[in-house]
């Protein structure tokens, strides 16, 4: 059991009011907020440490470069993986297009094909798009049941010898559908294809074990795990980064440079361009430093718990469709909805009246939209400081939306 209150403490942003309302933050899946503690090590980091690593001899140059090859160390253990297989970028966008540039486009060709699924953010499907056009690779999309989770028979029969990459997310940021990445890397590998996960709603909330799941990538953003903005991971499988090219080059990624060429840095560095993020990476590491103690089992066990109040208040309410499962063992935290006849851009206005954050939109998922068919849809989600009471709040919220909207 997690101490909530004693959690919401560390946030000071939840003391915020909002249309004079105490705020209801539930929008922790667009991006969550930060603890104290995450603040003060990047204040920290700046008033005591302050220096461009890798780059000279001198003591605080030093401590910056100790500060941000910890904090790869720290993210390294917290997804049991090598240091050596982490690449910071900004964010799992980025760590898409790391992978495209560096490994999908100058390897795959007609006839190769890559697998997706129908649930998939942007993130995970543009970069793909941009190998079909360049390369004649195909895409596939994976269908879902009519609960909301993977057609695993359907990928099951999508797989054969030209598929060289399926990409799925492990959470969707919509459905909340938990993909059983264990059992698909199973099935992928037995292809001999690469399994690429898209960790960016999944390694906030869960205990991750990138040996445990068998991936050949794990992409994830630190904005959404209280660590700042623009700290981002992408783990890659030691054996596939030695055999990749970095796309970008320049300083401080490279052995020697001469005017007739280049040798390459060694992984990871070799894909770390130019001046990094330490502040970001110093956020990270107190951001998981943060998560570890409070356990991640527990983190999943509270969003659970949330998710069930959630799935149960919200079918309550006549009026209010819900998608995806509807089963929190597979689900994560994350409960999209619509209320009958009106824009979720609505809905999210109306709330916001009452110190209420819910995303609404398409959420970077227009194909799921499509298979919804719906152009839209309101999603509250959850995290470590949400409680059943602020859910309680967004169950009046929609009392009053559909007053206002006279449902
Ligand atoms: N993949 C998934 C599954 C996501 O949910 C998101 C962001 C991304 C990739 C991209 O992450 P970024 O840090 O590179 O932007 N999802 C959302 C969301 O659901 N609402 O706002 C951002």
């Amino acid at each position: 059991m997690l101490n909530v209150e004693k959690i919401r403490e560390d946030f000071p942003i939840l003391k915020r009011k909002i249309n004079n309302r105490q705020l209801i933050f539930l929008d922790s899946a667009s991006t969550s907020q930060k603890p104290n503690q995450v603040i003060e090590s990047i204040k920290n980091y700046y008033e005591m440490h302050n220096a461009n690593p890798h780059r000279s001899i001198y003591q605080l140059c030093d401590e910056a470069t100790q500060l941000y090859e910890d904090a790869r160390k720290k993210v390294a253990k917290f997804i049991n993986a090598k240091p050596e297989e982490i690449v910071f970028v900004r964010n799992t966008n980025e760590a898409m297009n790391l992978i495209m540039h560096s490994f999908a486009l100058p390897k795959l060709h007609n006839p190769s094909e890559i697998i997706v699924s129908i649930m998939e953010h942007h993130a995970n499907i543009v970069p793909w798009q941009l190998v079909r056009k360049n390369n004649g690779t195909k895409l596939n999309f994976i269908d879902l049941n009519e609960d909301g989770t993977l057609n695993l028979e359907q990928l099951n029969n999508s797989i054969n010898r030209n598929t060289k990459i399926v990409s799925l997310t492990h959470v969707s940021n919509v459905l909340g559908t938990v993909n059983p990445v264990k059992e698909i890397s199973k099935i992928v590998h037995e292809n001999g294809s690469l399994f690429i996960v898209d960790g960016a709603q999944s390694v906030p909330h869960m205990t991750i074990d990138v040996h445990d799941i068998g991936c050949d990538f794990l992409a994830f953003s630190g904005h959404k795990m209280l660590a700042p903005m623009n700290i981002g991971v992408l783990y890659g499988r030691k054996e596939v980064l030695e055999e990749m090219e970095p796309f970008m080059v320049g300083g401080d990624m490279i052995k020697e440079v001469t005017t007739e060429g280049v040798i390459w840095n060694d992984i990871p560095w070799k894909f770390e361009a130019g001046t990094p993020n330490v502040e970001g990476a110093v956020g990270l590491s107190a951001a998981i430093d943060y998560l570890e103690k409070i356990g991640m089992e527990n983190v999943r066990e509270h969003e659970k718990e949330l998710t069930q109040y959630a799935l149960e208040k919200l079918s309550e309410v006549e009026d209010v469709q819900i998608y995806g499962p509807t089963n929190p063992e597979v689900k994560g935290g994350v409960v999209a909805f619509n209320v009958k006849g009106v824009h979720s851009h609505d809905v999210a206005y109306i709330l916001n009246d009452f110190g209420i954050a819910v995303r609404s939109g398409h959420h970077c998922a227009m194909p799921l939209m499509k298979r919804l068919g719906i152009q839209s849809c309101a999603r509250a989600s959850f995290y470590i400081y949400n409680t059943k009471e602020e859910i309680d709040a967004l169950i009046e919220g929609l009392e009053k939306v559909k007053m206002v909207f006279k449902l």
